[in-house]
């Protein structure tokens, strides 16, 4: 994946050459079938991915793009002609399709490139009459995160991101309260109601994100993640066969102990690599 990112990036900077477009183009658009969950735009079908005893409404779904698709996409989004903006406050660079938003609506309206249009359809929003029309990318280098914000009463409520290449924890905030959720490449967030209007979210400047976790008799007992169980990560160690030298084997991961604490064992630390996100949303129209 890294070299596909390495190679992607010498693209946008220099001319590609023949073999390199010939490449680009062997690599499969997203396909109906190739997408793991069926989505036909009815909430219950949502439940089961909802992050339960956590705030309403927050809902995780690990693994819907393939590494191929997430190839696939950053080959997109790298080989856009004039798409980037430099955001030199917050250190990271973005890309905007859809329109700008403005308090009387989405003005300069353009329609999506085909791979937004793809990604649009894997999206929920809780009102069938309503359409993603909106979305921004955001670049992240290692160390570069986003400050806890509300994304606003412009777009509607309902939020879709999809995080390509890294993990990174993706936290909620209200007052001194702190939610913490593993965001794993492949993986897409959605949330709405008090997530939306109530919370902050945001993502911090590290260079890497810790976890803590209880560990006893070869299980996991806890961890101060809320979507822990929702996790390719809590998958993975379901299957491992002994879950400390699993974690000590992972090439981002150091698994350190700690002592005296009365509720956790471990604390692993989880390196960041370069991060794509893909917010989709809905911006009503200017009238
Ligand atoms: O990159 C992310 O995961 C968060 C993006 C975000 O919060 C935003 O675009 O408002």
């Amino acid at each position: 994946m890294f070299k596909a990112i390495m190679k992607t990036v010498k693209q946008e900077k220099t001319k590609s050459s023949l073999s390199e477009q010939q490449d680009i183009a062997q690599i499969p658009k997203i396909q109906e079938k190739q997408i793991i969950i069926e989505f036909n735009r009815q909430i219950f079908d949502y439940l089961p991915y909802q992050i339960p005893n956590a705030i309403d409404s927050i809902f995780y779904f690990k693994e819907i793009l393939t590494n191929q698709q997430q190839e696939f996409l950053m080959n997109e989004i790298y080989n856009q002609p004039k798409r980037w903006v430099d955001l030199p406050h917050s250190q990271r660079r973005v890309q905007k399709y859809g329109g700008d938003v403005r308090d009387e609506g989405l003005i300069n309206v353009e329609p999506f490139p085909q791979f937004l249009s793809q990604l649009s359809n894997l999206c929920f929003l809780d009102d069938n009459n309503l359409k993603i029309n909106h979305a921004l990318i955001n670049e992240y280098a290692p160390g570069i995160g986003i400050h806890p914000h509300f994304d606003g009463p412009l777009y509607h409520n309902f939020v879709n991101i999809f995080s390509i290449n890294s993990t990174c924890i993706f936290k909620f905030t209200k007052q001194n309260e702190c939610l913490k959720l593993l965001v794993e490449p492949g993986s897409l967030i959605i949330f709405t109601k008090q997530a939306y209007t109530e919370w902050l979210h945001g993502i911090d400047y590290y260079h890497d994100d810790t976890i803590l976790l209880q560990i006893q008799d070869n299980q996991i007992c806890n961890c101060d993640l809320i979507n822990f169980k929702h996790t390719l990560f809590y998958s993975n160690l379901q299957k491992a066969h002994n879950i400390i030298d699993y974690l000590n084997n992972q090439p981002n991961y150091e698994l350190c102990q700690i002592q005296n604490h009365n509720q956790f064992t471990h604390s692993l630390i989880i390196r960041r690599l370069l991060r794509i996100s893909i917010t989709l949303r809905h911006v009503p129209y200017s009238k």
